[in-house]
């Protein structure tokens, strides 16, 4: 039975109700915009750093080769990205061969770019247009999505074919390709396996040494002062095995105060450095 007095309650109660539930529709769709915002941004962002980052190279279209680089992945399963689907991207920008200046690495990414960046002796993937464009970024899309995200995309070991590995696993294997006269490749001494056959380096690209190109595959082994693995090391057996018949194979251990001290020399030959 309803009472006069028990109306205004009611009433308020319903008023609470309302500006309640209109609080929790705005602070949703504020959310929801925001949400939005930031993925957006992910695409833009790093479409923003790919352009500028190509800029750096004269002579090419970046806005076809974000196209390119597009249609590799965006509307796709980020785990079903075979490294096949890059060979357009690859064929926008073809890598050039550069004879007795090429410089591979494994488990030695810091200390072999602080000593190009130094120094203009090697190059390396990363020197190159698509290797310096995508170095160090995490991109993937999603199927039924036209975007591209920066996070939540599968790790390196997350699955064979994710967006990021099969770019690094295609881009890796065109420039082995064109590996010609004498090659260097610096590995790490500190670690128990400095050549390892899962790594990129022993899966695809000691796999693509041409000997009819390639005259020498010098190896640096970077070592902590008189520590670590040395040139006898097992795996790097396995690797001068692997050379093909026509391929020299040299191996030099290098501390790695030495090649500090040679990147800050850049008035000495780039070879009599070690
Ligand atoms: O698996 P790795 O090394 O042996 O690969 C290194 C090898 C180099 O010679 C490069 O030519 O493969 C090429 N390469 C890159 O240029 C590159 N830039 C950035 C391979 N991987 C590259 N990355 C990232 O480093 C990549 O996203 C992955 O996470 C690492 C692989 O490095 P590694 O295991 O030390």
């Amino acid at each position: 039975m309803e009472t006069g007095e028990d109306r205004p309650p009611q009433k308020k109660r319903r008023r609470c109700y309302l500006i309640l539930s209109v609080a929790v529709f705005l602070i949703t769709a504020v959310v929801a915009v925001a949400l939005g915002l930031a993925l957006h941004q992910g695409t833009d962002h790093l479409k923003t750093t790919f352009i500028s980052r190509c800029e750096k190279f004269k002579g090419y279209s970046c806005q076809k080769l974000w196209g390119a680089f597009e249609q590799a992945y965006v509307g796709r399963d980020p785990c079903k990205v075979p490294m096949e689907d890059y060979d357009p991207l690859i064929a926008a920008a073809p890598f050039k061969p550069a004879c007795n200046r090429m410089m591979f690495w494994s488990k030695t990414k810091n200390v072999v770019h602080d000593f190009t960046e130094k120094r203009d002796c090697f190059v390396t993937l990363e020197d190159t247009l698509l290797g310096s464009v995508l170095n160090g970024l995490t991109w993937c899309g999603k199927e039924g999505s036209s975007e591209t995200f920066t996070t939540g995309c599968p790790g390196w070991t997350d699955c064979e074919n994710n967006t990021v590995r099969s770019f690094w696993n295609k881009a890796s294997a065109a420039f082995a390709d064109n590996a010609c006269g004498d090659v260097t490749a610096m590995l790490n001494g500190s670690i128990a396996t400095p050549f390892s056959p899962v790594s990129i380096f022993g899966s695809i690209e000691v796999k693509r040494f041409n000997s009819t190109r390639m005259t020498s595959l010098n190896v640096i082994l970077v070592t902590q002062k008189d520590t670590g693995t040395n040139c006898t090391n097992a795996s790097l057996k396995d690797l001068q095995k692997e050379m093909k018949k026509g391929i020299k194979y040299n191996c030099k251990e290098v501390t790695e105060a030495q090649i500090q001290e040679c990147s800050s020399h850049p008035e000495k030959p780039c070879g009599a450095c070690w």
